[in-house]
């Protein structure tokens, strides 16, 4: 098989053994994004559909999440990083309350900290109280919230609330991410509710975009 391929069948199998000399040979002729968001991502997608249809077991879809996590720390130390452009701003991220889910999180992480963005990474099932003193602990520009349950999509709106409540809307805009959300949900249902700016990100790269307009 094509090195592609092989990785992102290694994603699915949860094979992380030997992994390292698959990607040195993809990273010959593919950047290493490029090979987070082909191949890798491809073998995510696969192992999703394989377990949200019945046909991959649970243990099975975590070691696939721990290979892709193994590949992904690999490529890191690869990626081109803008260093002169550090300390554009500030972003606490979390994932919400009640959920585990953190490789598009992370993946965030590692796009905004290489384009010179400061990165508070709070981890996983953050309740808001914990978000909020971040932000106010940090100065942080922009609360990031990710999430892929859809019982997330109701925390989310909840933390909103709450910011609202608490007069803290118009001080951090938020962006949101993560699979459960869709676009219309968070620009039609949620900015609708939340006193000051939200915005949806549906991949990595429009984080960084939207990053760009809400520090400005
Ligand atoms: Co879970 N899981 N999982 N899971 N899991 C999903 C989300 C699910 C859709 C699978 C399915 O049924 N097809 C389903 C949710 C269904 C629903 O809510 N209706 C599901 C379920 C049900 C569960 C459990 C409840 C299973 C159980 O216990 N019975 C359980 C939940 C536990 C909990 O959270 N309390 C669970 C557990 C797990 C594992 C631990 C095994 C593992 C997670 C490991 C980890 O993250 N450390 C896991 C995995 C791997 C998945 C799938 C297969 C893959 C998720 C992933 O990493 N995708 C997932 C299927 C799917 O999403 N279709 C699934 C790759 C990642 C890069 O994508 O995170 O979407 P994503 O990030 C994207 C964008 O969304 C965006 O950027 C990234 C790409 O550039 N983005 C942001 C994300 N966050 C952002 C934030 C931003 C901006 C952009 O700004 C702040």
């Amino acid at each position: 098989l094509p090195v592609g391929e092989r990785l992102t069948q290694r994603i699915v199998d949860g094979e992380s053994k030997g992994i390292e000399a698959d990607l040195d040979e993809a990273m010959a002729d593919t950047a290493p994004l490029d090979i987070i968001n082909t191949f890798l991502l491809d073998g995510m997608k696969v192992v999703g559909d394989l377990f949200g249809s019945g046909q991959m077991q649970l243990p099975f879809v975590l070691q696939a999440a721990e290979t892709m996590k193994t590949a992904v720390a690999y490529l890191e130390p690869h990626m081109e990083s803008d260093a002169a452009g550090a300390g554009k701003g500030k972003i606490v991220l979390a994932t919400v309350k009640g959920d585990v889910h953190d490789i598009g999180k992370n993946l965030v992480d590692i796009i905004l900290t290489n384009n010179g963005y400061d990165v508070v990474n709070l981890g996983i099932k953050q309740p808001v109280q914990a978000i909020i003193d971040a932000a106010e602990e940090n100065d942080a520009d922009v609360i990031g919230m990710s999430g892929l349950l859809v019982k997330s999509t109701v925390v989310m709106k909840d933390n909103l609330l709450e910011l609202n409540s608490r007069g803290l809307a118009g001080k951090y805009p938020v962006m949101l991410g993560g699979a459960a959300l869709t676009r219309s949900y968070v620009e039609q249902d949620l900015q609708g509710l939340f006193e000051g700016d939200v915005r949806y990100a549906k991949d990595a790269f429009e984080g960084l975009s939207l990053m760009e307009k809400m520090v400005a």
